[in-house]
């Protein structure tokens, strides 16, 4: 590999590898432009909070994303109704009794009444009027929570099993989550962060951690530091796009690990510290339908990397990122891409730059799969926990109710798994039992907790908040679900089946991992996917562009059929992998129009 291949585009010197046109940013992807100019992404957003405007002009936009909300309109309005989003920060989908009371109050205040728990493990409130925004944000701070870079072209939520086991490798897996996050967390965004919501109180500023203040204090390659001294690891156009981690132990794939741009499964000694981790480099759902050169794609496998070295690693995966990421086109510009045209090779000896560590050959890890954590759990150190299944993610009504009443009485601790549910934490032996009697009382009996399909299907909000669904999601997913268990039913299926739905092809419920994934095309109808296995190892096919909701039983009641009659001992999504694309069209029942797409 020559030093040409691998050399970087510099981070901070706009006009170097060949971004900018001599007179201007042109060849720019304009998002980068706004970041290089925003002093570190306060402004324009400072000024306009300011003003009287209902809302935030572009500009302004793509900063207040890296301070972790989105400015929407409600699509079920003719008219213009703009709102913010809000999505927090909350590595491994922890969420502390205070924050967690201080949200549900915000939601009814400022909000449109509802949290949203997210496939990334946190919670969103939607529907927050400019003029609230600092309000919001500035209570979400002063109870210790964050919105920092949960949006934006920066590291997001670090994602890691929900459960709060304290055996074997969880631990260790939850403090790697909690020390990447505190490594990839911006250091002068922080700065403007805090200015603009809390009016600079740096008690509030997140803090680091003893592992990450040690490997900050390590020399590492100078390749790693981006030449800006005030953001040390991202510079001033920060990540050319999104970044995602997600860490695990081996064999639970909750957290769908080959999707992340990063993923990092630990592995312990028999004290339960961390030994090393085997790291996977450039998974990511994102695609967009037509465009045959962007696509999902599941993460390479890249070597397995030693306890001490593992966070080291992580800040080199996102220097050489920041620095070799596409910064002209926004819907390449994700590690996905680089990894897949320039090859896991090429990034191995490119990374030779950025890290002095070993990358030794990957470990065995057992077989993957999705842990959902539903119903009453010991959690190893003699109290409980009880994973509720969360219909879509929505926390509303008496689920809202009841989960405030039993936060506040007895100061639970709530954690966000990646299949939108809720685990409510830290449970003494002699409050079971008040505890169930409640969750009976909105019909959360035990029994009902492991439903199969519901359990296991998520969905994105699609329509009406998000500004770039084709078609509904989250609404309609409940009789989607209802459909497909009637279905099974009616066919005798006794296993689970793992659906997945959104209305774009964003991927953002992670759709192309499901055994049946409905992505939305055209109003009323989905690209259908097939394929995917239970325990997310394998990316699904899509089968059918244009598929009608309304025609769901119809189209897939033959090959459900097919494979309970001939292959019931395999997975569905294991038996679909047995035909190729055009042999499964033929299985479905389709009608001669959807054959002619
Ligand atoms: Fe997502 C954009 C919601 C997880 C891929 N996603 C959006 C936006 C912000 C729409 C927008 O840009 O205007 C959606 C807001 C809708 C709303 O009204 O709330 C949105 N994404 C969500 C959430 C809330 C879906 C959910 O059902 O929970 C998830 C929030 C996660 C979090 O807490 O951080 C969410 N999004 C994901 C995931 C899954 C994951 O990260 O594990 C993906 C696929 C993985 C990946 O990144 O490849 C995902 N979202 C996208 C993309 C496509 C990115 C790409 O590389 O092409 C977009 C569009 C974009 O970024 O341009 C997007
Ligand atoms: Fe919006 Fe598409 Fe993501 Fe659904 S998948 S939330 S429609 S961006």
């Amino acid at each position: 590999m020559s030093a040409v291949d691998t050399a970087p585009l510099t981070q901070n010197a706009p006009t170097a590898g060949g971004l900018l046109s001599e007179n201007g940013a042109s060849r720019m992807a304009k998002v980068e432009a706004l970041k290089l100019a925003s002093d570190h992404l306060r402004e324009p957003l400072a000024s306009e909070l300011e003003n009287e405007e209902s809302h935030f002009s572009n500009g302004a936009v793509q900063i207040l994303k890296f301070h972790g909300s989105y400015q929407q309109t409600n699509r079920d309005q003719r008219h213009r109704d703009w709102s913010m989003m809000l999505r927090l920060r909350s590595p491994g989908g922890r969420v502390p009794a205070q924050l967690y009371l201080a949200l549900d109050e915000l939601a009814d205040r400022y909000g449109n009444g509802t949290l949203r728990a997210t496939t990334r493990q946190t919670f969103q409130l939607h529907g927050i009027p400019k003029q609230d925004l600092r309000t919001v944000l500035g209570t979400i701070v002063r109870n210790l929570g964050s919105t920092l870079a949960a949006c934006g072209d920066i590291n997001r939520n670090v994602m890691a099993p929900a459960a709060p086991y304290t055996t074997g490798g969880y631990p260790a897996a939850r403090r790697l989550a909690d020390d990447v996050a505190a490594l990839l967390t911006p250091q002068a965004a922080m700065g403007a962060y805090l200015d603009l919501w809390v009016d600079g109180d740096m008690a509030y500023r997140l803090r680091s951690t003893p592992k990450v203040r040690t490997v900050n204090r390590q020399p590492a390659p100078a390749a790693v530091h981006s030449g800006d001294e005030q953001e040390p690891l991202y510079g001033s156009r920060y990540m050319p796009r999104k970044f995602k981690v997600g860490v695990t132990v081996p064999g639970d794939n909750s957290i769908d690990v080959l999707t992340q741009d990063l993923g990092l499964v630990v592995f312990t000694d028999t004290m339960g510290r961390l030994s090393g981790a085997n790291v996977y480099v450039g998974g990511g759902m994102g695609r967009t339908h037509n465009k045959e050169d962007t696509f999902a794609r599941t993460a390479d496998p890249l070597g397995y990397v030693q306890g001490r070295q593992v966070l080291a690693l992580v800040k080199a995966v996102a220097a050489l990122q920041r620095d070799h990421g596409d910064r002209q086109s926004r819907r390449h510009a994700r590690l996905k891409y680089l990894v897949h045209n320039r090859g896991v090779d090429w990034l191995k000896a490119s990374l030779s730059n950025y890290f002095h560590g070993d990358v030794r050959p990957l470990r065995n890890e057992p077989v993957r799969k999705l842990e959902h954590y539903l119903g009453w759990q010991r959690q190893g150190d003699g109290l409980w926990f009880v994973g509720l299944p969360v219909m879509t993610g929505r926390v509303a009504g008496p689920l809202k109710d009841v989960l405030r009443e039993l936060v506040r009485r007895y100061q639970l601790e709530l954690r966000v798994t990646p299949n939108q549910d809720i685990l409510l934490c830290g449970i003494a032996p002699n409050q079971k039992q008040g505890i169930q009697s409640r969750l009976d009382a909105i019909g959360l009996h035990r029994s009902a907790m492991a439903e199969p399909t519901a359990s296991h299907g998520i969905a994105c909000p699609a329509l009406p908040t998000c500004g770039l669904a084709i078609t509904e999601s989250e609404r309609a997913f409940p009789d989607v679900l209802a459909r497909f268990d009637a279905l099974r039913r009616s066919l005798g299926i006794q296993q689970p089946l793992l659906v997945r739905m959104t209305g774009c092809p964003n991927g953002c419920s992670r759709p192309y991992m499901a055994e049946v994934g409905l992505v939305g095309s055209a109003a009323g109808h989905y690209q259908l996917w097939l394929g995917g296995t239970p325990g997310l190892t394998t990316l699904a096919r899509p089968v059918l562009d244009r598929l009608p909701l309304a025609d769901l039983e119809t189209v897939l009641r033959p090959v459900l059929s097919r494979w309970v009659r001939t292959a019931a001992t395999k997975s569905f999504g294991t038996f679909c992998q047995d035909y190729t694309t055009e042999e499964l069209r033929d299985l479905l029942g389709t009608t001669p129009v959807m054959r002619q797409q």
